[in-house]
């Protein structure tokens, strides 16, 4: 079959709505597009387990210590699980992980800002995951099998971090007038990294038009900041915290928040590099790469142990 006919099954397919699986024929772009969005992701979720990982052994109570520890390793594990599914495309997870850390890939620009104190985790629990869920929710139900079912399952343990991160920002608030304080700067220093990593306004997202088109992306990036900003506000309201936008109406006609200029010069110049914790994150991260890499081989040693005793049985 030629490629023109194979492109209109596919796109007929997509229109229908039915799911593309690895070994179905696909155009080289639509593989490109997946290679470069899901890895970014899968970066994302490994580099988000620095700034939170940073708080383990500061947590202000064992309680709070096992819900972090949990939040970081199911962090990992959605790392693991989209580097698998990448790798459904036909690339190696170590052609990924140089590209990580050599600088080249991108993940997401939220993890270049710091985590300074406990309210910190709050603010990444309720709106960097909240801001994620909106995002990842549409991404569900995208056209790549292996990513939507991804998505699913990574969805529902965001449901848990969101939901832990708003208990301790509402606890903060609630308490001294220090405590209180402190949800407020973080929540100050959060808010528009958490509006800016759901991606750049959609008259300067370059790549939209395509995954709109081939259903890996069901939502633009401004439809899913607006959802985030609509639904987290009156959660801000309530428990007290006010939010950090002079410019923020409520418009009864659209029913939506209309929100004040976001600094897209900031978000550019962070995923150029230039964030506060760029470096740091690529250091640490190559860091922790190093260290692990005997339990890497172990594994492999035992795991090539079990296929050679088998054969042999
Ligand atoms: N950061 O054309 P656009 C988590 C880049 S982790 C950095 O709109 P697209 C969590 C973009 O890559 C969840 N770069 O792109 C983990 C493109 O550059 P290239 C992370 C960004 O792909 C641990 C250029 O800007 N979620 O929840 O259509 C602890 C133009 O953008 C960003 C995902 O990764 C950014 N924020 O849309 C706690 C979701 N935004 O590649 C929590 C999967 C844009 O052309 N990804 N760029 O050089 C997506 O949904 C989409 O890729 C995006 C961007 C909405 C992010």
């Amino acid at each position: 079959m030629d490629d023109k006919k194979q492109l209109e099954q596919f796109e007929a397919k997509i229109a229908a709505g039915l799911k593309i699986e690895p070994k179905d024929w696909m155009p080289e772009a639509y593989r490109k597009q997946l290679i470069r969005m899901m890895s970014q992701h899968a970066h994302s979720e490994i580099v988000g387990m620095l700034p939170e990982g940073n708080w383990i052994t500061r947590a202000p109570s064992l309680r709070r210590k096992a819900i972090l520890l949990a939040k970081v390793q199911d962090e990992a594990g959605h790392g693991l699980y989209l580097y698998s599914a990448t790798e459904t495309l036909g690339v190696d997870r170590s052609e990924l992980l140089e590209q990580l850390h050599s600088g080249k890939a991108k993940y997401s620009s939220i993890f270049n800002y710091p985590t300074l104190t406990w309210a910190d985790i709050g603010a990444i629990g309720w709106l960097v995951d909240g801001a994620a869920i909106m995002n990842q929710t549409a991404l569900a139900r995208g056209s790549y099998g292996p990513y939507s079912r991804a998505m699913v399952k990574i969805c529902k343990e965001e449901s848990f971090h969101n939901r832990q991160g708003y208990e301790i920002m509402m606890n903060l608030a609630q308490g001294t007038p220090e405590q209180k304080e402190m949800a407020q700067d973080a929540f100050n220093r959060w808010w528009w990294p958490s509006i800016m990593m759901l991606g750049p306004s959609d008259d300067k997202s370059p790549n939209s038009d395509q995954l709109m088109r081939w259903k890996v992306k069901m939502e633009s990036n401004d439809a899913i900041r607006q959802r985030f900003i609509d639904r987290t506000v009156p959660q801000a309201e309530f428990i007290g915290l006010k939010v950090p936008d002079a410019d923020l109406k409520f418009n009864d006609v659209t029913g939506h928040y209309e929100h004040g200029p976001i600094n897209w010069e900031e978000f550019f110049d962070v995923i150029k590099g230039n964030g506060p914790c760029n470096a740091k994150r690529i250091k640490d991260r190559v860091e922790a790469d190093k260290k692990g890499a005997w339990v890497r081989e172990a594994a492999t040693a035992y795991a090539a142990k079990q296929a050679k005793e088998k054969l042999v049985a």
